[in-house]
């Protein structure tokens, strides 16, 4: 068990686990050591040690996945002692993260992290070669000059993804730029949550949402039309983990960054896991990282179909008393979410009455689609509307030809 971890060896275990099966791994069997501090030689006691080669034995596995970060030297020495090889979590979600990456950018950052891991792994590696040729350890060996190759070859590659990834993020900042001046909300949450299924029930978006840890590693935007009318954007992103391997963390900045110029943030959990209130506070850990805590929020608490007791969420409304409860799946609850977005809107929007002359009129459509319509009335001089909308659209529309309406204090509401 990692130290520090607040949960029990099972649901650690039952994480582990998922993970392990996300990769393709079919797991034989568990085994937990209750110690204050890991073993610096082989991670676990000796006699833990001894045990778990004879479990891997009888159970012919093929591979030890440990919960924790291990050292190098960890790991050879429990490979030495189970005779088969080990992976440490940072390996396992580096594998997954391998395999579901689609796009050039989540490809380059899959390999800038594992580049990095890799990195101070490369004596172990070595070592493994000469005993398997039979040499006699790698001091003034073969191995020792081919390490240092490696490194510069490593190094050199590090430097030219680490380019290739530059490049696009400043594309993509081009892009985010250049993007309509929309309401943006961000879906963001654990993963397997379910916000690529939010997603594409909102949006026809198509974003591939599948029981596996780690489907989405890209961001995707796309426009969202709430009832009325008024669109806004709808971004998905990469999901997160506890303990997500700091390499990962650092390479896919630049994804979470983009996910986080949002104005408003759902945050999403799977309400019917046994762990969703470590789980929330783990989103809560991964946000104030990227010092996107004090961003507007709001909790909604996925998959109700899947919940017997609804006493059961007690623990997540006393975290958030404001959480919506919701299941994607068969659109319970989601025309609440639909509404607390737009309560939002309205207290954080300016409020005006315009008047749209009719040299103006090309901006009706714009003002439909980008600002709450809340009346308009046609008059002599053109169309006179009660609109909420943000200071840059209001910016944008004056510029526009729309005008400020300035009403007498005693004026009728509505005109005659
Ligand atoms: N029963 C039930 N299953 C759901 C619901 N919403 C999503 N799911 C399922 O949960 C699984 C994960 O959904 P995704 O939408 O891929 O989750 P995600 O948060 O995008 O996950 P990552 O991309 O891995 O971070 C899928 O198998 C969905 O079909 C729901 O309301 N009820
Ligand atoms: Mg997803």
């Amino acid at each position: 068990m990692p130290t520090g971890d607040p949960r029990t060896a099972a649901e650690a275990l039952s994480e582990l686990q998922q993970l392990a099966e996300t990769a393709d791994f079919v797991p034989a069997g568990c085994m937990v050591q209750h110690r204050r501090i890991p073993d610096a030689h082989g991670y676990l006691g000796a006699g833990k040690l001894a045990e778990l080669a004879e479990v891997v034995k009888l159970a012919h596995s093929g591979c030890v996945i440990c919960d924790d970060s291990l050292t190098p030297n960890q790991m050879r020495n429990i490979e030495n002692t189970v005779g088969v090889p080990v992976m440490d979590r940072s390996e396992l979600i580096l594998q997954i993260f391998g395999t579901h990456a689609r796009t050039p950018q989540a490809r380059m950052q899959v390999e800038l992290a594992s580049l990095q891991y890799e990195m101070p792994r490369l004596r172990r590696r070595w070592t493994h070669l000469e005993r398997q040729r039979g040499g006699i350890g790698i001091r003034g060996g073969a191995g020792e000059k081919q390490i240092d190759v490696d490194r510069n070859l490593l190094r050199t590659r590090i430097a030219s993804v680490n380019r290739g990834l530059k490049r696009i993020e400043q594309h993509k900042v081009r892009a985010v730029q250049a993007r309509p001046d929309l309401f943006t909300v961000a879906l963001v949450g654990y993963t397997n949550a379910g916000k690529s299924s939010l997603m594409n029930r909102l949006t026809d978006a198509g974003v591939l949402a599948e029981n596996k840890l780690f489907s989405t590693l890209d961001t995707r935007t796309r426009p969202w039309r709430l009832p009325g009318g008024r669109t806004v954007l709808l971004t998905d992103t990469v999901g997160f983990l506890r303990k997500l391997p700091h390499q990962l963390v650092a390479s896919f900045h630049a994804t979470l960054e983009e996910a986080l110029h949002a104005d408003l943030l759902l945050v999403l959990v799977d309400g019917s896991s046994s762990e969703a209130a470590e789980q929330l506070t783990a989103v809560d850990e991964v946000l104030s990282t990227l010092k996107a805590d004090n961003l507007p929020r709001l909790t909604v608490l996925n998959k109700l179909d899947l919940v017997e007791d609804r006493a059961t969420l007690a623990p997540l409304w006393r975290i958030d008393p404001h959480a919506i409860a919701v299941s994607v799946q068969d659109g319970e609850g989601l025309p609440v979410v639909m509404t607390s977005i737009q309560n939002h809107l309205a207290a954080v929007e300016n409020r005006v009455e315009l008047l749209l002359p009719h040299t103006a009129g090309a901006l009706h459509a714009e003002i439909r689609t980008r600002a709450t319509v809340l009346s308009e009335f046609y008059t002599e001089d053109g169309c006179l509307m009660e609109i909420q909308a943000s200071p840059a659209i209001l910016g944008r529309l004056m510029a526009g030809g729309a005008r400020a309406v300035q009403r007498p204090p005693n004026a009728p509401d509505q005109p005659e």
